[in-house]
């Protein structure tokens, strides 16, 4: 568990003509209403699920004839990952209904969630995440309309009791599904091999699914606007559901809701007011500017290019404010301070310095379209001197990486941020990438975050055909693991890791995990 730092000294700036400019381009979400596709069960209730073998599969319109006892248990499966509201239709049977219905409904990403025990739960953050209810309804028949949105494709039923008179019959279930765009409207992708296909169709499903009223992070959980998140969920939106005005709205967001000395937070809170989570994550500000960048390059809307340059540069002043005599970034690896990767033990330090630089360089791009001389030079000074910094400080000549902290670890994501970074000219990266790869260091990648800067990092790196069989062996092996949507955490080294303790509050539909669909429709489609 990182140690999580709560500011004392939090003093919130809002830009109010930013937050209304945000408020106005808030979305009208598109609902649909979908049906499950089969029903299952097991002979045996007390059975899991991952074993499929003795699931049994039904139509679901036979759910209506079944008439439900104490301790039965259905599952309806969906069809795919769905985010939306469930409305249940409920009646009894038998004699008059002399004791309350007490249901419990479970909602599941994957079907193996439904053989763990929430009771057993013990992670550190809040177990309330976990997708349970506890429900009686005192008169029958009735229309169930639960109040929270879920993210699942399968929902459990499960009747806690009824009495020794009456059953349980469920006329109807229907799901009113809700997104601020809509997956048919993106062109399926244009290359011939099925497992990219089913790699983008699964990516796109995740990103659609993440859109709400603003892109968040997991339609489970967090549920809200994190600014690393939302910088690759607009790359990939670009490709595919062009929906410029959410990628403007997240913007003005951010910018509109600074603290303490101009720094923007990690994430926002939507509800029931915008407001900034007391969190800063040194990356994540520094990433702003990137993300402007990448809107600015897709709409070429000067008007918003000029209101929040300011907010990107502040992010690059501050970041530069942390910097040492020996013109490095502390070490704070033992804090929520600089998120990289959730890799156990990962030292951030070194990698802190890289997107430092890596933002500098975006930092004089948008300079430069800003027209603003004085500060690309003073950007590209500074850029220089850090990548000298970098090298003196972190280049380990002997064994031909990037080491970081006091003991030296050697780690994927340094040398990936290094790359990034460009520290080196091209073909030296080159060389490095491909090292990485033989060496294999055991402080790996754990998010598909972490991944995406893997593949931008070979692309950059003129290694296109590896980035390509990466994503396909990434992204690929997700989804023979199962993924309808792209998950938060996939070590293919170990598929049980979890940053929180327990697999269980994971989330299984994460849009940091997207970005395939950008860098296939980016870099690998035929332009038609
Ligand atoms: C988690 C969320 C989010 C991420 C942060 C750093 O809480 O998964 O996506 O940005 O970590």
């Amino acid at each position: 568990m990182p140690a999580v730092c709560i500011l004392d000294d939090f003093e919130v700036h809002k830009n109010e003509e930013f937050l209304k400019i945000a408020e106005e381009l808030k979305p009208e979400l598109i609902t649909t209403q979908v049906k499950p596709v089969r029903l299952l069960y097991k002979e045996n209730p007390g059975e899991g699920f991952s074993d499929k073998k003795n699931v049994k599969e039904e139509e679901p319109s036979l759910l209506s004839g079944k008439v439900l006892k104490k301790d039965d248990r259905v599952v309806l499966d969906f069809g795919d990952h769905q985010v939306g509201y469930v409305t249940l239709d409920l009646a009894s049977t038998g004699s008059h209904q002399d004791a309350p219905l007490y249901l419990y409904l479970r909602f599941a990403e994957r079907i193996e969630e439904l053989d763990s025990d929430p009771a057993e739960y013990n992670g550190w953050i809040s177990k309330s995440w976990l997708q349970q209810e506890h429900i009686h309804v005192d008169v029958l028949p009735a229309r169930l309309e639960l109040p929270r949105r879920y993210a699942f494709r399968y929902m459990e039923i499960n009747v806690i009791d009824v009495s020794m008179k009456f059953s349980l019959v469920i006329n109807d279930v229907t799901l009113k599904a809700v997104s601020a765009v809509s997956q048919d409207d993106v062109e399926p992708l244009a290359m011939d091999d099925p497992l990219l296909q089913r790699i983008d169709r699964v990516a796109t499903r995740t990103l659609q699914n993440c859109m709400q009223d603003v892109f968040e992070d997991g339609p489970k959980r967090d549920r809200r606007l994190w600014l690393g998140d939302l910088r690759l969920q607009a790359r990939a939106n670009y490709q595919t559901f062009k929906n410029y005005d959410m990628a403007k709205r997240c913007l003005y967001l951010f910018a509109g809701m600074t603290f303490n000395e101009g720094k923007l937070a990690a994430c926002l809170f939507l509800d029931p007011e915008p407001e900034p989570d007391d969190t800063y994550l040194f990356d994540y500000a520094l990433l702003f500017g990137s993300a402007l960048l990448d809107y600015y390059e897709e709409t070429k809307d000067e008007k918003t290019l000029k209101d929040l340059y300011p907010v990107a540069m502040r992010q690059i002043e501050i970041g530069l404010d942390y910097l040492t005599e020996d013109n490095i970034v502390p070490d704070h690896s033992d804090e929520f301070w600089c998120f990289v990767d959730w890799g156990d033990g990962l030292n951030s330090q070194a990698a802190s310095l890289a997107i430092l630089i890596y933002s500098i360089r975006y930092g004089i791009r948008l300079a430069k379209y800003m027209g603003d001389t004085d500060r690309i030079d003073l950007l590209q000074k500074k850029e220089e001197e850090l990548k000298k910094s970098a090298v003196e400080h972190f280049w380990d000549e002997e064994q031909q990486m990037f080491v970081s902290g006091e003991e030296r670890q050697i780690s994927w994501a340094t040398q990936i941020w290094m790359i990034l970074a460009r520290v080196f000219p091209k073909e030296k990266n080159r060389e490095l990438i491909l090292r990485t790869i033989e060496v294999n260091p055991r402080i790996r990648m754990v998010t598909p975050y972490m991944y995406h800067h893997y593949i931008d990092a070979l692309i950059r790196s003129d290694e296109k055909e590896r980035a390509l069989n990466e994503m396909k062996r990434y992204w690929g092996e997700m989804v023979h693991d199962g993924a309808d949507t792209f998950w938060e955490v996939y070590n293919p080294y170990n598929k049980y890791e979890s940053p929180y303790g327990s697999v269980m509050i994971n989330s299984y539909c994460h849009a940091w995990s997207c970005t395939p669909t950008y860098f296939l429709r980016k870099f690998y489609e035929e332009k038609k």
